[in-house]
């Protein structure tokens, strides 16, 4: 049977995690639980998507390393600036797996400097605590909230985490709720009065799969079996789609699937 929940809006007093707070609240705003997943490789379509879809979303997921023509300047600053004109949250989509020292570098520097401008971000539980501590680290001399999800399940085919990985990853969770705010999943996880924030991916309304092994569920089955956010990609922008309807389709469908489960 479908999941019942509490409403985001009754979640925002209680939470944890400060950034899981302004994002129920964001939610609970704009009325969408819609997560676009921005995988373009130019800095114009990028924008434009953000700038357009902006007040359908709740967060804009980037994988900013594939665009082709990236600098901070032209990316970064402007998408900033967008988050704030459209109140969504950035989440760049850097799945960190490394040791704490590392992860902690990757978050922090070089020509990226995530922790600057994503609001969130996210990491595999492979390595162990270590990565959870190392993120944190890096978020020290940040004045703004930031969080992190963990990859508990994936959508691909044949993934590997999977039951116990899956129960060891939200455990490492627990261990700092105040800014691991929730995962990647494709389940409700954690018991209800932890309120993990659960993302998920994999979500398609026309297609069954895109032959590399990423598989498709509908934004309903999402929904019901306990997803708080629905994360589109290809549904929205493929070529020949128009993003802004498809955007207002998903947007809608999420927020319906939403209205029903709740308590
Ligand atoms: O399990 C996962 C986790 C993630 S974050 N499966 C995924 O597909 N993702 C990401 O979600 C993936 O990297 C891509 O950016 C997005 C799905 O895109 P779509 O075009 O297939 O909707």
């Amino acid at each position: 049977s479908p999941i019942t929940l509490k409403a985001y809006e009754d979640r925002i007093a209680t939470h944890p995690s400060p950034l899981a707070r302004r994002l129920l609240k964001i939610m609970t705003d704009k009325k969408t639980n819609l997560c676009v997943s921005l995988d373009v490789d130019t800095k114009d379509e990028l924008l434009r998507l953000a700038d357009t879809l902006g007040p359908y979303v709740c967060v804009f997921k980037t994988h900013v390393d594939t665009i082709e023509d990236y600098t901070y300047e032209s990316v970064i600053v402007p998408l900033v600036e967008l988050s704030k004109r459209h109140n969504f949250l950035i989440f760049e989509d850097r799945k960190f797996a490394d040791i704490g020292s590392t992860v902690k570098s990757q978050y922090t520097s070089g020509i990226f400097k995530i922790v600057q401008w994503a609001h969130i971000t996210n990491a595999h539980a492979l390595p162990g605590p270590g990565i959870v501590d190392g993120l944190c680290a890096g978020t020290k001399d940040i004045s703004e909230e930031r969080g992190l999800l963990l990859l508990a399940e994936m959508s691909s085919s044949g993934s590997l985490a999977t039951g116990d990985y899956t129960d060891k990853t939200v455990d490492l969770a627990r261990r700092n709720k105040l800014f691991t705010f929730g995962f990647i999943a494709q389940n409700r996880l954690g018991a209800d009065d932890e309120d993990f924030i659960i993302m998920t991916p994999g979500v398609g309304l026309d297609d069954k799969g895109d032959g590399l092994g990423q598989q498709y569920r509908t934004v309903d089955d999402a929904v019901s079996g306990g997803s708080d956010i629905i994360i589109v990609g290809r549904g929205i922008f493929a070529k020949g789609r128009d993003a802004v309807a498809e955007s207002k389709r998903y947007r809608e469908a999420g927020w319906k699937a939403y209205t029903a489960r709740v308590k």
